[in-house]
């Protein structure tokens, strides 16, 4: 039997079957994870083997009558995260997606550019198209509006898709429905940004746990606390996240962060070193572009201190 992991809270799997010859339809099943399950080289790392999104083939135990993932497929792409837990391991978020909603906010707990372009650079290394949701627009005032422009207009002169939406209020939700319609789409962001919220608007059956912020902040504290996918009855499922605070850098090597950087992988070729950095080297052309105003000052400081964080973490890179 083949299905979706839906959810995994660690030790049980939630899958739902795919419809299949058998005529079982849709159902879920908890699963726990074959005993001699062996993990692949390139899976070693990864605190969980099996991920939300993975497509896995179930079998019956043979002591008793539980269903247990005897194998999983291979990924065509997946979102990670440094492990929260483990410090150099990663967590993969979810597996097998059409997009991310990216949801930020200008009101609170506010998103910082450091954090998109993070992000950012993150999906673009896996090949994962992101949209930007900019959340709580009944809150702005004309200066934290003006802020907004400033930001979504650094990412829309990228390429970026940008929304503007008041989940709370239920405003703006057509054009997410409908860049969500027959896709699978994680929903990603800090905690409290309105994740939940957003997709109660879109759907309310899925009656999502939603807090109010002031008793998130500050005390670590996420009201989603794990991943889990939810068919849309439009068409497409969606999976919700707990949020993210920090968003580890794994996996590439320096001199590969600035080709996940789409304005600056234009012109990287015509730098005078093939292993430029884009620091301080002489006759740099993203440096160049950053002067004539072709890369953001925004997205220029934030790779800067991306590069600085990775040398103080990831030693072991050479
Ligand atoms: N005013 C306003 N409040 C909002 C909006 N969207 C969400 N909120 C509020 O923000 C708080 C946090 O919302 P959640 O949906 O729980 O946030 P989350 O992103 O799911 O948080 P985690 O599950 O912890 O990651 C709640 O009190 C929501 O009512 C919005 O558009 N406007
Ligand atoms: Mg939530
Ligand atoms: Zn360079």
């Amino acid at each position: 039997m083949k299905g979706v992991v839906i959810k995994s809270t660690g030790s049980w799997y939630d899958v739902r079957i795919i419809p299949f010859e058998d005529g079982i339809k849709g159902d879920v099943i908890k699963c726990r994870l074959k005993g001699v399950f062996r993990l692949d080289e390139s899976k070693e790392k990864d605190s969980n083997p099996v991920a939300v999104g993975d497509k896995v083939t179930l079998e019956k135990g043979d002591a008793d009558d539980t269903w247990t993932i005897a194998e999983i497929e291979a990924r065509e792409n997946y979102i990670v995260r440094s492990s929260p837990k483990h410090k150099g391991a990663r967590q993969i978020i979810a597996a097998n997606l059409d997009q991310v909603l990216l949801i930020v906010t200008m009101a609170n707990p506010r998103t910082s550019t450091g954090f998109i372009d993070r992000f950012l650079l993150t999906a673009e290394a896996y090949h994962i198209p992101v949209v930007i949701i900019f959340n709580k627009q009944d809150l702005l005032d004309a200066k934290t509006k003006a802020k907004q422009d400033y930001v979504a207009g650094i990412y829309q002169s990228i390429g970026y898709k940008t929304v503007f939406v008041s989940a709370l209020k239920a405003e703006h939700l057509e054009e997410v429905k409908e860049l969500m319609k027959d896709k699978t789409s994680l929903i990603a962001g800090h905690s409290g940004v309105g994740k939940s919220t957003l997709m109660n608007a879109i759907q309310p059956q899925l009656n999502l746990r939603t807090e109010n912020i002031s008793r998130i902040t500050g005390k670590g504290m996420h009201t989603t606390t794990f991943a889990e996918m939810h068919p849309l009855d439009f068409g497409g499922n969606v999976i919700d996240t707990p949020g993210i605070r920090e968003f580890g850098i794994m996996d590439f090597k320096p001199e590969e962060i600035s080709h996940y950087y789409v304005e600056m992988r234009e012109v990287l070729n015509n730098c005078k070193f093939n292993n430029c950095l884009h620091e301080n080297e002489p006759d740099c052309a993203v440096k160049q572009a950053y002067l004539e105003g072709k890369v953001s000052e925004e997205r220029y400081s934030n790779y800067l201190n991306i590069m600085l964080d990775y040398k103080a973490n990831y030693k072991h890179w050479e």
